[in-house]
């Protein structure tokens, strides 16, 4: 066997097992989801024919030609039966692009499809796509809106770096076939993390945007916005309203922006989101949780203190240290919860819970009273309430 046979016989197999790799849901966790052992997409899951040219004449060596870097930051939808995922891959080459990975069962088996999703683009070429974000509509399409950057215009000469992020749309109703349509148009001079809610609003198409002055900093953004159109295509905000600010000294006081769309529980629409506070390490974002009215979403009436997943163990370590970032979950039927985060700008986990138990999560954890004499209020109320408990009461349990 020559050294193109031997590796690619070692490939192979390396592929094979993880894909077909149980993942192992890991107990006793915090009561609110569970974590799983494996993450359920990584670099490695790239099929080996994206990654080398498997022509022994071309390639004696069997290198790699098109590495992948990264594959996180994934929408999610259950389509057919089929949980599918519209990941962010990143290549060596730090462009991204998405391609769909499909599993029979949410929690592992991920694999992705042969090719990775054709976008058309507008009059202005993208620089680099990624973080979309899906949500089947009323209207009976899926869109995908995603974060299209481009090289800043107004850069000063020698600055390579300077970029704009705007909302891309994007709509199919198979993931196979995309429409690209005009970005959408806001009064801030950036945007990302937009997501378009699953209703119309007063016939309106609503946007939950995160205006932001810089590419990186959200600066007089403000938070979480929400925002009308008339129409999808050519879609233009007029004005965007703070529904969700940053705040001093919370885990999102520097910036923060919606996950996923939102669903729809009989107690109001349920939210998760990303959190970013400044450490001496650098940024760290985490994720939380909030509840908005059925009627009006964009009024919070509930919103526990804190965050409600962080980076854990090896989620810690990656490309961008000390995040975990979430775009896509999925309800199933029976109420069970696919919570698809990814850590660390590398890879992918899901951790799973119902909706039964995030809403009593949301709806019974205590809001941040902004101070820490208010946390401690809070610790005091709970242990007094405990300890009024009889320890034999306790003990019964
Ligand atoms: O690197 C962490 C995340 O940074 C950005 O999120 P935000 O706009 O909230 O700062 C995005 O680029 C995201 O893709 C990335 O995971």
């Amino acid at each position: 066997m020559n050294i193109f046979q031997k590796r690619l016989k070692q490939i192979q197999s390396g592929y094979e097992k993880l894909i077909s790799r149980p993942n192992v849901r890991i107990e006793f966790g915090n009561g609110i989801y569970e974590r799983y052992q494996y993450p359920i997409l990584t670099a490695a899951h790239a099929p080996v024919f994206w990654e080398y040219d498997l022509d022994p004449d071309t390639n004696p060596f069997l290198m790699k030609r098109f590495e992948i870097n990264a594959t996180f930051n994934a929408g999610a939808i259950k389509l057919n039966d089929t949980y599918l995922l519209v990941a962010r891959v990143e290549g060596a080459d730090r462009k991204s692009f998405f391609a769909v990975a499909e599993s029979p069962n949410g929690v592992d088996q991920f694999t992705f499809w042969d090719f990775p999703v054709h976008m058309p683009e507008t009059g202005e070429p993208d620089g680099n796509v990624y973080d979309m974000r899906l949500t089947q509509h009323e209207d009976g399409w899926i869109y995908g809106l995603f974060c299209t950057e481009r090289k800043d215009p107004g850069a000063k000469p020698g600055d390579e770096s300077a970029a704009i992020a705007q909302c891309a749309i994007a709509r199919t109703r198979d993931l196979k076939h995309w429409e690209r349509l005009p970005d959408l148009i806001t009064h801030s001079p950036q945007q990302r993390n937009v997501v378009l809610h699953p209703e119309f609003i007063q016939d309106k198409y609503a946007f939950y945007t995160r205006p932001q002055d810089g590419f990186i900093t959200a600066g007089s953004g403000g938070g979480i916005a929400m925002g009308f159109a008339e129409r999808i295509e050519n879609a233009k905000i007029d004005l965007e309203h703070i529904i969700d600010p940053k705040r001093y000294h919370t885990i999102y006081e520097v910036k923060n922006g919606l996950g996923p769309p939102p669903l729809k529980t009989t107690q109001g629409w349920l939210h998760l989101a990303h959190g970013v506070r400044q450490t001496a390490a650098g940024l760290r974002y985490v994720l939380y949780l909030f509840l908005t009215d059925l009627l009006n979403p964009a009024k919070i009436t509930h919103k526990p203190a804190g965050y409600f997943l962080a980076p854990q163990g090896e989620e810690c370590i990656g490309d961008v240290s000390n995040v975990v970032f979430c775009n896509g979950w999925i309800l199933d039927d029976d109420g069970h919860v696919f919570i698809y985060y990814a850590s660390s700008d590398c890879r992918t986990h899901v951790a799973t819970s119902t909706l039964e138990r995030l809403l009593n999560y949301v709806s019974n954890t205590p809001a941040d009273g902004f101070s820490a004499a208010a946390s401690r209020k809070t610790l005091h109320a709970l242990i007094e309430k405990n300890l009024s408990y009889s320890r034999k009461t306790l003990l019964a349990i």
